[in-house]
């Protein structure tokens, strides 16, 4: 490309406390929602868990000098609440509180400007004992006060901040396919009242947090699913647009108007499952949407979008998490939508669809309909990574992912965009909620898998061509 990306752009990498840290039952850590769940037989690839994971806890000096050498400009991270309050509220555990004092310091040290995610889906399990975490309002001031305590504690330290990490996943997995905790299946209704309390623990921890650091910035990181219409007959063009309307802009219209789309909200409320919003809601929510500085983006794929029968598709399916290819099936909603595979377009190993121009689109959407900046808070690769006796890892199909999502995004600022910081996922190789170990993403290789490993980091080839494209500022794309 010859242009490069604007002065300050943030190149970065991220990860998520559960799927790195380890330290599960360290220094007066709470359990999570995900340390118990993931006892249940069956639930994860190869029964692993987040105990040891890839002992970030205990080795970040050594990860963020690697990012340092990388010449990463962000770090995304999250904050596990249960290691700052075990109890999800009460006491706070100041060793835990220490553990991302530490980390956030040693960013700072290296100027790795730190981006720090307040709930990436680790929820105090004493909260999901006590009155079922998400599924009870009492979450929202919790949540509040958690988030609270730690912009007091990180103030002026750290200027980028996510409140919450896709939303629209962890409630689906949770509540609609049982696949993450609490493991309920098909609990529509609560479902969406679910993600209403999120959305107020989302507002109302925009406005605290404006309170406490006006010049910070702030917004939700949503895993969106761009959408194309199968093809022009009618049915499909307005199957897409129910699609958008159920599945995206019910979260991000949210964030960025304070307000469900009409026709969305109609449709379930006729559904009888659409949630309950007082005035009061209503008004947060509108106020916070105001406060909002970026839309944060995790994107990964598109969707096709069919009308799909009454008697069709549900989103009950298999989901390959073996990465055996072709062992994921359709899913939609009966009367409304499915979404079948593109034809143009290669996929990986897990079935996740591969499109670079897909970035753009997301970004040139979200500049017209929202007219926010825009921060990629996650983007890349999971693949099987061979690592060579050499201790070389000749991730080239790793590069050329993350470069032509890269030159796609450089394309969308060229045509208008406003995008702050593009974070590729992940930094180091961790745990995938429900691939295991084996489905990497990382820059740097983890020695580590479903049994262990020696947990030693060696640089994939994909590490030392991201350092040359942040070096450049992009011109090597
Ligand atoms: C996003 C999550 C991340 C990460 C990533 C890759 O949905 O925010 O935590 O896991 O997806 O997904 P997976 O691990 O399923 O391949």
């Amino acid at each position: 490309m010859e242009k490069t990306m604007p002065k300050n752009f943030l190149w970065g990498s991220a990860s998520a406390a559960y799927q790195i840290e380890g330290a599960y039952n360290e220094d007066g850590k709470g359990l999570s929602n995900w340390d118990e769940f993931v006892k249940i037989p069956g639930k994860t690839y190869k029964e692993t868990t987040g105990e040891l994971a890839v002992d970030h806890y205990h080795r970040f000096k050594e990860d963020v000098a690697l990012m340092a050498e990388m010449g990463l400009k962000t770090y995304r991270f999250s904050i596990s609440w249960p290691r700052i309050f075990p109890e999800g509220k009460g006491e706070v555990n100041q060793a835990g509180l220490k553990f991302y004092e530490d980390l956030i310091d040693e960013c700072l040290k290296h100027n790795v400007e730190p981006m720090v995610t307040l709930y990436h889906w680790d929820l105090p399990q004493a909260l999901e004992a006590e009155y079922g975490g998400w599924e009870s309002p009492q979450v929202v001031d919790d949540f509040v006060h958690y988030a609270t305590y730690v912009f007091n504690a990180f103030k002026g330290k750290v200027n980028y901040w996510i409140t919450i990490n896709e939303q629209n996943i962890f409630t689906n997995f949770g509540w609609m396919n049982g696949m993450h905790p609490p493991g309920k299946f098909n609990e529509e209704k609560l479902y969406y009242q679910v993600n209403h309390h999120v959305f107020l623990a989302h507002a109302k921890t925009v406005l605290a947090f404006k309170e406490i650091m006006p010049e910070g910035k702030i917004g939700a990181s949503f895993a969106y699913s761009p959408s194309y219409a199968l093809d022009c007959k009618p049915i499909n063009a307005m199957a897409k647009m129910d699609f958008d309307n159920l599945k995206n802009y019910w979260w991000m219209d949210v964030y960025a108007y304070g307000r469900y789309p009409r026709s969305a909200y109609t449709y379930l409320e006729k559904k009888g499952v659409a949630p309950v919003v007082t005035t009061e809601d209503a008004s947060i929510l509108k106020e916070a949407a105001r406060l909002i500085d970026f839309m944060g983006v995790n994107y990964y794929q598109t969707s096709v979008v069919e009308y799909n029968p009454l008697d069709g598709v549900t989103q009950f399916a298999e989901m390959n998490t073996t990465g055996k290819k072709g062992s994921g099936q359709i899913t939609g909603e009966p009367g409304v939508y499915k979404n079948p595979p593109n034809p143009y377009l290669a996929t990986t190993d897990w079935d996740w669809t591969i499109d670079p121009s897909g970035l753009r689109f997301a970004c040139k959407e979200i500049t017209s309909r929202y007219d926010l900046p825009i921060v990629i808070s996650e983007n890349g690769l999971g693949a099987f990574d061979e690592k060579t006796g050499e201790n070389e890892i000749h991730d080239d199909y790793r590069i050329a992912y993350l470069n032509a999502h890269i030159y796609e995004l450089m394309k969308a600022v060229e045509e208008g965009s406003e995008v702050w910081a593009y974070c590729t996922w992940s930094f180091t190789d961790l745990l995938s909620w429900l691939n295991g170990y084996q489905k990497r993403y990382g820059f740097v290789y983890v020695d580590r898998d479903e049994e262990g490993g020696s947990l030693d980091r060696y640089k994939k080839d994909s590490y030392y061509w991201y350092q040359e494209v942040i070096r450049t500022n992009g011109a090597t794309i």
